[in-house]
């Protein structure tokens, strides 16, 4: 792969409105993407394997729990850093960016939410510093965009909970060491609980044949009357509103990262369209050219925009989640169609390895599909300025 040049764009002048820790967590993520996972990850996501060697960095950048209090080992940081954060993550790589989203907004985020204090000083702590990973239990292989349908379940059995059913596309499952799992109880109601590895009856089968988010590792999550202790139920919140306001969370890092892959296929495809010669010239100099890197910047422009403007929010307690819908179905679209037109403008040399773009294009068909499909965000606007519910 060649060495990662990177420069990001900033049209209008974004960084005047980044704070000066902003500015030094972003820098610091980005040098670490540069350095740790810009060399690797190719070769790691041809070989469909996630680098595990990269925890430990994560950690330090703070890509694991950045706005979870210090107290309990996170960053402490606000909206827009964990936003930044993000984006740098997935500049580099989506699949890493997933390994980092679920373990904070998925994994820590609910615990330190719906949990007791006991679980928060239990948990946290680890999943902040790596040293245990995480993964999030809601689709099911028959309940992916309806959640609420989910059959997994669990009885009372006095001094223990007895969990079955399957969770399905499950990010970080085959080497997590907790997951949180979303089940209903006996009234149908949906609570959330912390399964341990090596809880008997729980594996985790890794789903493979993947050709997006190769870097990233998923798998099954299966409970066979697994005995869950009664300590391990989240208490703190229960409904369909639990796990969504995870996933409020989740959506707004990944509407960052897919400023970052954007940025990263458009950063290419300008380097390449300077020092690519045809017809005598660099192809940059041709107008079908000019035209394609002009609309890419514009449009990674309106997303940056749109997606500070969401992050002021966030900070100030006032983001709705249909305004979350908005960002992350915008920008996830906006980077597939970027990625999709750098592709073209490296031509036959874009098909390779050599390049990141292919590998972004193709994690991105993951990303426009998990954490809430492209349609089913739309359906979410719609709800939201109508007040007529489409989907049922
Ligand atoms: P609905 O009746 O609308 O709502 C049920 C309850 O939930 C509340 N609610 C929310 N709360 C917090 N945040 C949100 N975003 C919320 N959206 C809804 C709602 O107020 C209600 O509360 P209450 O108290 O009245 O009961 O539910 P519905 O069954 O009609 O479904 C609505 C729909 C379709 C929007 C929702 O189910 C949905 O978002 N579906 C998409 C599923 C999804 O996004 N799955 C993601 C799985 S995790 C994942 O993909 C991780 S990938 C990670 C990675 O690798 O990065
Ligand atoms: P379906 O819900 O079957 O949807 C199929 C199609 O029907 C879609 O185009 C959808 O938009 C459309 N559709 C559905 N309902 C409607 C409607 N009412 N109106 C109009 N159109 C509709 N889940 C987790 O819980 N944890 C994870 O960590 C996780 N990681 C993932 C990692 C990867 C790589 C992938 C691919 C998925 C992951 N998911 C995870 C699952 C993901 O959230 C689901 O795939 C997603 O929510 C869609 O569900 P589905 O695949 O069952 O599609």
């Amino acid at each position: 792969m060649k060495p990662d040049l990177f420069e990001a764009p900033d049209y209008y002048n974004m960084d005047e409105l980044l704070t000066e820790e902003h500015k030094l967590v972003r820098d610091a993520a980005r040098s670490w993407v540069k350095r740790e996972v810009s060399p690797i990850i190719e070769d790691y996501a041809q070989r469909a394997e996630f680098p595990s060697q990269i925890i430990n960095g994560l950690a330090e950048i703070g890509a694991f729990g950045p706005y979870i209090p210090v107290e309990y080992g996170g960053a402490g940081l606000d909206q827009i850093s964990y936003g930044l954060i993000m984006q740098e993550i997935e500049r580099g790589d989506s699949g890493v960016r997933s390994t980092a989203s679920v373990q904070s907004s998925l994994v820590m985020y609910p615990i330190w939410k719906y949990g007791n204090e006991a679980q928060r000083q239990k948990y946290l702590p680890k999943l902040a510093s790596g040293e245990w990973m995480g993964c999030f239990g809601l689709t099911e292989p028959d309940h992916g965009s309806n959640p609420g349908g989910m059959v997994t379940n669990f009885k009372d059995k006095g001094d223990h909970y007895l969990l079955n059913g399957a969770k399905m596309w499950i990010s970080n499952a085959p080497f997590a060491q907790v997951a949180v799992v979303w089940a209903k109880d006996e009234n149908g109601r949906i609570h959330g609980l912390i399964v341990e590895r090596g809880m008997e009856g729980f594996s985790t089968p890794e789903t493979h044949n993947k050709w997006s988010l190769r870097a990233s590792a998923t798998g099954e999550l299966i409970f066979d009357n697994v005995k869950v202790p009664k300590e391990n139920l989240l208490p703190n919140k229960s409904g369909l509103g639990a796990p969504l306001g995870c996933l409020d969370s989740a959506r707004y890092g990944i509407a960052w990262g897919a400023i970052g892959a954007a940025m990263d296929c458009y950063d290419t495809a300008l380097r390449y369209s300077k020092e690519r010669i045809q017809f005598g010239k660099p192809i940059g100099s041709f107008q079908l050219q000019q035209k394609k890197l002009a609309e890419m910047i514009t449009e990674i422009t309106k997303a940056q925009l749109l997606t500070w403007r969401l992050g002021v929010l966030r900070n100030e307690g006032k983001a709705t989640s249909a305004q979350i819908s908005m960002a992350k179905r915008n920008n996830v679209d906006m980077a597939i169609n970027i990625a999709r037109e750098a592709r073209q403008m490296l031509g036959g040399m874009g098909i390779t390895g050599e390049y990141s773009i292919m590998r972004h294009s193709m994690n991105l068909e993951s990303v426009i599909t998990y954490e809430g499909t492209h349609d089913i965000h739309l359906l979410i606007t719609g709800l939201d300025i109508t007040g007529l519910n489409a989907f049922k």
